[in-house]
């Protein structure tokens, strides 16, 4: 039952007992429910977790830290909560996120319009009222004008079906949904599933701990050194003495994010300069190597060079050549999501480390005592799945979504993801999605990307208001464009060839469809102010 710190206050028209339910207490909830507030449309999110921040609440395996630089992956609608939030690390530690998700959460007083531990379970539209209904798993029904998607691109993680898992009888875990007391590896034999980013991050910490580490990889991964220090005194404040400026820079950036950038071709570049400027790249870290030059992600024979080099710099640090072999990628660099680490490589150097291939063959069934591949026996203490996240649509899917006739969101994307312009969908007036599939989202830095929709949904809220309108909905024919648009620009990168979550290839039956949109930030946000300046281009306002 709900406690009666949230019983629901009317909403501002009356009709119904909020305007607006958001769901999930991540920075697009948090920001959302804020611009709301001023507004002066009353709100409730609900959040599943028992405090806000959202993948960085759940994500809390050791070494979790993001892969764009503090100073930039942080707000900018508060000019003074800029200037009072000082980041410790370049990339900052899951922790000092978190920090900062809930500090942002008391200074604009939050918390009071957001029921944690409550997940919603189900929304309805109303046809007839024009309303949704939202059913909690608590039991609680309220409804509203309006539903805001807040759920996350990475937070509905995903569990593969390995037989036996149940019969486990060591401790297991998933990155993805991390014990918050944290765990102690000292001493334990200990299995990790997957190298995707997140095991990427965890394996040289888990290793330093455990007895034994073995590490099962299906596919190598590119990554590259973070290079993460202590951020200066005399850096903060040179960022701070102009943050408007470096927020500019970052807007004009396709990812959102300001790094050094060269639009030119390698191709037309000498061997011997091109791997000079990828040692330079390698040495400062991040995933500003794939900036190097502007066709690495366009033509196979360019990116080639930029991939070669990483393997270069994985055969000089891991010892063991067969091992080195194991760890060079075959795919395209970039077409999966770059990583960034610290000491990955160089932790197969370590005696209590061992990579067991598993491209060739499935893992066969996990055992009582750790799990049987290639009729090898494992014995594990603890398993740590690292197996990553039903990107993008998991979340959404979820919650039980109806929309007119009682189509389900589910059952409309079968096929994969139809928004406009990510942010909506055709058979469900009234419902917002925040970095929605077909928005530049997973793609760009999220907290710019996040405001951006953000603001587009208040603005369009408060739009509607003035105009008497009660009703959104995307026109058909404006979903297909997009559709058609999104499709266009995701063949022209390489990053649409790859098995990667972009694409759905990680879970099993799911639709491969390239669900982000790869147009960049600028030319997405002008799209959209472009539908702005034309009273809502493609939109049925009623
Ligand atoms: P990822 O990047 O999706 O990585 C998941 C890893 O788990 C990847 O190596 C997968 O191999 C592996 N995997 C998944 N299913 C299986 C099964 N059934 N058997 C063996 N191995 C499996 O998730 P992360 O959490 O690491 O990172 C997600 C994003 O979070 C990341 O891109 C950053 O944006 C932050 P595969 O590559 O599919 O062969």
């Amino acid at each position: 039952m709900p406690d009666s710190a949230h019983q629901p206050s009317r909403s501002t028209a009356g009709a119904t007992d909020f305007d607006v339910v958001i769901v999930g207490a991540g920075f697009a909830g948090m920001y959302m429910l804020h611009r709301l507030r001023g507004l002066g449309m009353s709100a409730r999110v609900y959040e599943a977790g028992d405090g806000v921040g959202g993948t960085w609440y759940w994500n809390r395996y050791p070494g979790a830290r993001c892969d764009v630089e503090s100073v930039q992956y942080s707000y900018q609608f508060d000019k003074e909560l800029e200037q009072e939030w000082t980041w410790s690390e370049k990339y900052s530690p899951q922790g000092e996120i978190l920090k900062y998700a809930n500090h942002v959460a008391d200074r604009f007083d939050l918390r009071r319009d957001i029921q944690f531990e409550t997940k919603v379970a189900s929304t309805t539209y109303d046809e007839g009222n024009g309303t949704w209904s939202v059913v909690t798993d608590a039991g609680e029904t309220v409804t509203s004008g309006y539903v805001v998607m807040a759920t996350g691109c990475l937070s509905s993680f995903n569990m593969p079906k390995f037989e036996g898992v149940e019969d486990f009888k060591g401790a297991s875990y998933h990155t993805g949904h991390w014990p918050h007391e944290g765990v102690d590896f000292t001493g334990l034999r200990v299995g990790v599933i997957g190298t995707g980013s997140s095991a990427i991050q965890s394996i040289p910490e888990i290793a330093k701990q455990a007895k034994h580490l073995t590490v099962f990889q299906r596919t190598a991964n590119y990554t590259i050194p973070a290079r993460n220090a202590k951020l200066a005194e005399e850096y903060v404040q040179s960022i701070k003495a102009d943050y408007s400026g470096l927020r500019e820079r970052a807007k004009k950036m396709p990812s959102g994010y300001s790094f050094p950038f060269n639009a030119g071709s390698v191709l037309e570049v000498p061997e011997e300069e091109y791997r000079r400027e990828y040692r330079s790249r390698w040495e400062k870290g991040g995933t500003a190597y794939l900036g190097a030059y502007g066709d690495l992600l366009l033509k196979p024979e360019a990116n080639k060079t930029a991939a070669n080099f990483v393997k270069d710099m994985i055969r000089e640090t891991v010892t063991d050549p067969a091992v080195a072999e194991l760890l060079c990628p075959t795919n395209i660099i970039g077409c999966k999501r770059l990583c960034v680490d610290t000491d990955y490589y160089a932790t197969y150097n370590r005696p209590n480390v061992k990579l067991v291939d598993i491209s060739k063959a499935p893992i066969d069934t996990i055992t009582p005592e750790g799990l049987r591949h290639d009729d090898i026996d494992y014995q594990f203490d603890a398993i740590v799945f690292a197996t990553g996240f039903d990107a993008m649509t998991g979340a959404l899917f979820n919650i039980d979504i109806k929309g007119k006739g009682g189509e389900s969101l589910k059952e409309k994307w079968t096929g994969g993801p139809q928004t406009y312009l990510g942010l909506t969908t055709v058979g469900f007036p009234n419902m917002f999605t925040i970095t929605g599939p077909g928005s530049p989202s997973v793609l760009t830095n999220m907290l710019p990307s996040i405001e951006q929709h953000v603001n587009f949904i208040a603005d369009c809220l408060s739009y509607m208001r003035e105009h008497g309108h009660s009703r959104i909905e995307p026109e058909l024919q404006a979903e297909l464009d997009w559709g058609v648009h999104v499709n266009e620009v995701a063949d022209l990168s390489l990053r649409s060839t790859c098995a990667s979550w972009y694409v759905g290839a990680n879970v099993p039956g799911k639709p491969r469809v390239f669900m982000p949109y790869i147009g960049g930030f600028p030319r997405y946000v002008a799209e959209c102010e472009r539908v702005v300046e034309n009273g809502y281009q493609g939109f049925q306002l009623a």
